[in-house]
């Protein structure tokens, strides 16, 4: 028996704490096509707090909902530059891994963090920053960045997060960041895009959801001083804005002590005072906004009297605002004219100027933040990029935001099964290795009825938002009935047989995505697409653009860009996985669990690992690191890295069916051979070593 046997002997002896702790690595499950094995060692796992696995470079992440003393200082240092299945599975091994590859290959990398919405997307995300910032040379001046990079992520969450039902912490904005880095490693510079704020939450909270983390922190935190400048009162339930979910605190929430991280962070990132004074001075201008309130005149129409938060607006003169508020300019053949409004339609245009404001206010964040983060320096970089996304969500009620965000899920979903078939084809074909393609569930075809030319549901609704005075929600969701009604994927109350109609509303429509059936309501599809500002409302914050192009159909075309900047890099992926719909931890939902395991393809995705070869590595680099394994490669070996491999893999006894030798790799089946290969070299390390020492002794 070789080395490499009496190894993997040892390897079996270790079973024991195996059955406790579960396997790191789903390809070394014996069971690897079930999912009952797929689920026990994922269970199994997060009951002995560790919540990382593997899937070849995949990395699996379970959701622990409570914090684990796995991120420390000494826990980065550990998975500092060693070899990515030497130590246990962990983000920061994944993190290491990307940043290496990157230097060796000197190109471009990304991250892509999915799973369902409180999964751990944003947690995974800082964890990486976090390594970055730390484990990465530094010098004074890179201090700099790498703090700007990370205070970047509070400011971003207190403007773009808030607390839903799913996640007290949700991500209501799409945010993709590249790190920069020189030459060296150094992080050198930053840039966010951001995508879609979820801006109808300014004006509306669903029972059990907040506002932005930001108004509260304010209103809860904000200093003596600045709120009595800013005319606000300690108390958030004098806002209208603020109210409406019912539920202003939260326990798992100290917006004081954010309010304070959010200050320093401001001032790190180098807002200036006037610059900070204004954003908060805007951000109390929405909540007075909220609680203007408006009176029918005699003849019905809105009027704004004794208005007191009237004041405290925005600094814009108080006619034009009253103006802008209660009446809407038309323009006739040669004059403009007044047509006023009635009280509905004054809290309408009351409420879109708030949601315009904010929406702004977030975009001229990011762009100070982009500056901030800018690297003068104009020599090439090489960046990984984190793309850290809302996450899937079903509500009791599901309406134009959800249909947006699982529309963008859906994509990633694509983009994910693309690439995964894609690199591992291509890779195969490139080295001339023979395989076995696996098939997979393909969500193209949701994607398509979503996103098709002239027939997919944003045209539709696009069509519609063109036809005001004649379209409403209703014709649209007859439109669709009429244009998509046959498809497998799409139902409505009037197309559903018996038994699914009276699930159905007659306003909803249900797609059944790939990570389950969703029913949205219909109702105010049009009005939220349109996301119309009238044309005074514009000129009270001084908008004088007119450019009109449909919010998803913006969406959709800035998914299409972000899908081009990933296209162009190498992959990595962390997948979240949400263990219970409670929020707790030690709780592992068998159903739910299987549910995620199911749509994020984990079971095609080690298939593929598994039909092919788990491993690859450059000749070279293999046989540079285990060559004093075999004495005809140690210390020297005057041939080819290939017959060098060769060799040393001879000698080491694997067995043929277990490698491919391919043009510039060798591919290893199962990790276990190059884990044993791997142990082998430890020991022979040691004995080195020890050699060594006995031979210098007494010296
Ligand atoms: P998400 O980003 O995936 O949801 P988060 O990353 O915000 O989810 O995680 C939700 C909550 O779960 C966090 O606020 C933590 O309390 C907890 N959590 C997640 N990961 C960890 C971890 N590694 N250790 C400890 N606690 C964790 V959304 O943004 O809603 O789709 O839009
Ligand atoms: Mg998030």
């Amino acid at each position: 028996m070789g080395l490499i046997g009496l190894i993997l002997r040892n390897m079996e002896a270790s079973l024991t704490a195996r059955d406790r702790v579960g396997i790191q690595d789903f390809v070394l499950l014996d069971n690897y096509t079930s999912e009952s094995a797929f689920l026990d060692n994922l269970r199994k796992r997060s009951h002995e707090n560790l919540i990382y696995t593997y899937i070849g470079t995949l990395l699996v992440s379970v959701n622990p909902y409570k914090e684990l003393d796995i991120y420390s200082k000494k826990q980065m240092d550990t998975y500092m530059g060693v070899n990515f299945f030497e130590l246990p599975p962990h983000i920061y091994a994944l993190a290491d891994n990307v940043f290496r590859t990157m230097q060796s290959e000197y190109n471009n990398h990304f991250i892509l963090i999915s799973g369902e919405s409180g999964a751990g997307k944003t947690e995974a995300s800082k964890k990486i920053l976090q390594f970055y910032a730390v484990s990465c040379p530094s010098t004074k001046l890179l201090n700099n960045v790498r703090d700007r990079l990370l205070l970047s992520n509070p400011v971003l969450e207190a403007f773009g997060n808030a607390k839903t039902l799913k996640n007290d912490n949700s991500s209501r904005f799409g945010k993709y960041m590249d790190i920069q880095f020189d030459h060296q490693g150094g992080a050198v510079g930053g840039h966010i895009l951001s995508y879609l704020l979820e801006k109808s939450r300014v004006v509306h909270q669903n029972h059990g959801e907040r506002n932005f983390h930001i108004f509260y922190q304010l209103v809860e935190g904000g200093e003596e001083d600045l709120l009595r400048w800013l005319g606000l009162e300690r108390n958030c339930q004098h806002y209208r804005y603020l109210v409406q979910g019912d539920c202003a605190k939260v326990s798992s929430i100290n917006d004081k002590s954010d309010w304070k991280m959010v200050r320093k962070a401001l001032s790190v990132i180098e807002f200036s005072e006037s610059d900070i004074e204004n954003l908060f001075a805007i951000i109390a201008s929405v909540l007075h906004l909220g609680n203007v309130k408006f009176e029918a005149d005699v003849r019905g129409y809105a009027s704004l009297n004794n208005n007191q938060e009237m004041h405290w607006l925005l600094g814009i003169p108080t006619q034009v605002l009253q103006q802008g508020l209660t009446h809407r300019k038309i323009e006739a053949k040669t004059e403009e004219v007044l047509s006023p409004f009635s009280v509905d339609h004054a809290v309408y245009a009351r409420d879109a100027l708030a949601k315009a404001i904010y929406g702004r206010t977030f975009n001229w964040l990011v762009n100070k933040i982009n500056e901030s983060l800018a690297n003068k320096d104009s020599s090439r970089k090489t960046v990984i990029g984190l793309l850290d996304i809302y996450g899937f969500e079903v509500f009791n009620v599901n309406s134009f935001e959800q249909f947006c965000i699982n529309y963008c899920n859906e994509k990633l979903q694509q983009l994910f099964i693309q690439l995964t078939l894609k690199s591992e084809q291509e890779e195969y074909e490139m080295e001339g290795i023979e395989w076995e393609p696996v098939p997979y569930f393909n969500n193209k075809i949701i994607c398509d009825l979503v996103e098709e030319k002239h027939r997919g549901i944003i045209a539709l609704l696009d069509e519609e938002c063109l036809r005001p005075g004649e379209a409403t929600d209703l014709t649209l969701l007859e439109k669709m009935e009429e244009e998509i009604g046959g498809h497998p994927h799409f139902v409505t109350h009037k197309l559903a047989d018996k038994k699914t109609r009276k699930t159905l509303e007659r306003g909803d429509f249900r797609l059944l995505h790939y990570a389950g059936e969703v029913t949205y309501c219909v109702v105010g599809f049009l009005d939220k697409n349109n996301d119309l500002l009238y044309r005074n409302g514009k000129e009270v914050i001084s908008f004088n653009f007119y450019c009109k192009k449909q919010v998803v159909t913006q969406f959709k075309s800035s998914l299409v860009g972000l899908t081009e900047i990933l296209m162009s890099k190498e992959p990595w992926y962390v997948r979240c996985i949400k263990p219970n719909e409670a929020k707790q931890p030690g709780r592992f939902d068998d159903v739910l669990v299987r549910h995620q395991v199911k749509y994020l393809g984990l079971m095609e995705h080690l298939r593929v690992r598994r039909a092919g070869f788990a491993y690859r590595r450059k000749y070279d680099i293999f046989l540079q690191r285990y060559k004093p394994l075999c004495p005809d490669t140690w210390p020297n070996w005057r041939g080819t890295a290939a017959e060098g491999v060769q060799r040393l893999i001879k000698h080491l006894g694997y067995k043929p069916d277990e490698y491919k030798m391919g043009r510039t790799k060798i591919f290893i089946r199962h990790p276990r051979t190059l884990f044993a290969t791997e142990d082998a070299f430890q020991i022979c390390k040691h004995r080195l070593a020890t050699r060594i020492q006995a031979k210098y002794k007494g010296y």
